[in-house]
């Protein structure tokens, strides 16, 4: 946690104290039942480990990793990373997309047990695990993708009409954060990665969908409301789309140094040029802006579907960020339920035995290559 952060949280926790006395004084309330008003230790020795982390290497991530790839889905232990080299990637995300509908699988079709499992998994064997959320619009009822209102973020912060049906979803999110613990109880801490790719406009939350107040209002919502539900084990990842220029149009939605622990970006190639120009800008903002808001760099989505390029593990991408202080670079999942939505090789694909010269590169790491417990 940063200074701000302790400042903040220090305020809120004697605001606590203060009204728990005067409470308790009459007999209303006991101290105990406050929120714990602090970061779990585990969640702060995460946040230690990425910062030192980031001179050893730049980790490999995969969305979806050990839940489905080319081919297969649901299986136990199973990876196509792992498949290809023979290891699993240091950082896995997941996506909790419907959770908010109470159902018991991600918009994906994946279980949310099944996402608790693994990332506990993760945890355990020393990687990190990012969540993302692409949530529904709680006002048209429709997908993350549903930018046909431009109210939504107004009307679910304090006083709009979505408000407390918005409050319940994180309510409900919260409660299953809380729920990713190890065998001996302890909460694992977890990165979470809300509101990403605001800086373009198609989702909900997006750049012209809600002013710069209400975007910072929503991340300062989501922030106080899943700490006041208890979920203090979290970090959390800033990461627009590559519209930025500059740093000032890069911060111009930031939530505040006390909310936010990674910054990055989400990228995929289309075009190979201007892909790379437009990574290696948005690698020195991401850089600049990590160091002198003393914040964590890293690529949090990144990606070349398909992968039509047999060399680009080490003939692109490798090359493009390797100069960068980085944590970590992840890319998207390999659907089995999309064709040829996939961004990670698969045995037998064309790029894999340049993946596996890529995840030997002592550049790169891998799990086992680190220990963020
Ligand atoms: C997108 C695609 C979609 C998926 C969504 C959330 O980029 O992969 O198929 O539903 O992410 O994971």
């Amino acid at each position: 946690m940063q200074k701000e952060g302790i400042k903040r949280y220090a305020l809120k926790m004697a605001a606590c104290l203060i009204g728990a006395s005067l409470l308790t004084a009459c007999g209303a309330k006991p101290k105990s039942e406050e929120t714990q008003a602090v970061r779990t230790e585990r969640a702060e020795r995460l946040l230690a480990n990425l910062k030192s982390q980031v001179d050893k290497g730049i980790m490999f991530g995969h969305h979806d990793d050990p839940m489905y790839g080319i081919g297969w889905v649901g299986d136990e232990e199973r990876s196509d990373v792992k498949s290809v080299c023979g290891v699993y990637p240091a950082v896995m995300s997941f996506d909790l997309g419907e959770l908010e509908l109470g159902g018991e699988a991600s918009l994906d079709n994946v279980p949310f047990a099944r996402i608790r499992r693994e990332a506990v998994n993760q945890y355990q064997r020393g990687g990190l695990v990012s969540l993302s959320w692409h949530v529904r619009n709680p006002k048209t009822g429709g997908t993350a993708w549903d930018n046909s209102d431009s109210t939504v973020v107004r009307s679910i912060l304090p006083g709009g009409a979505c408000h407390e049906k918005f409050a319940g979803w994180l309510g409900t999110l919260a409660n299953y954060l809380n729920s990713f613990t190890t065998p001996d109880g302890e909460k694992i801490p977890l990165l979470f990665r809300p509101w990403h790719e605001h800086t373009g406009s198609w989702f909900w939350w997006g750049q012209a969908l809600c002013s710069d107040d209400e975007y910072k209002a929503l991340w300062r919502m989501t922030a106080d409301t899943l700490l006041a539900h208890g979920a203090n084990h979290l970090l959390y990842a800033y990461s627009p789309g590559t519209e930025p220029q500059d740093t000032t149009q890069y911060l111009q939605r930031w939530p505040g140094d006390d909310i936010v622990d990674v910054i990055g970006f989400d990228t995929y190639q289309f075009d190979r040029d201007q892909f790379l120009a437009g990574l290696d800008r948005m690698l020195q903002i991401t850089t600049a802006v990590a160091q002198s808001h003393q914040k964590i760099a890293a690529v949090t989505e990144i990606g070349y579907e398909s992968i039509p390029d047999a060399t680009w593990w080490t003939g692109t991408l490798l090359p493009a960020v390797e100069r960068y202080p980085l944590s970590y670079l992840l890319v998207w999942r390999n659907a089995h339920d999309k064709e040829n939505h996939y961004y990670a090789p698969y045995p037998g694909h064309p790029s894999a035995e340049d993946f596996v010269a890529f995840y030997k590169n002592p550049k790169t790491l891998f799990a086992g290559d680190v220990d963020l417990k």
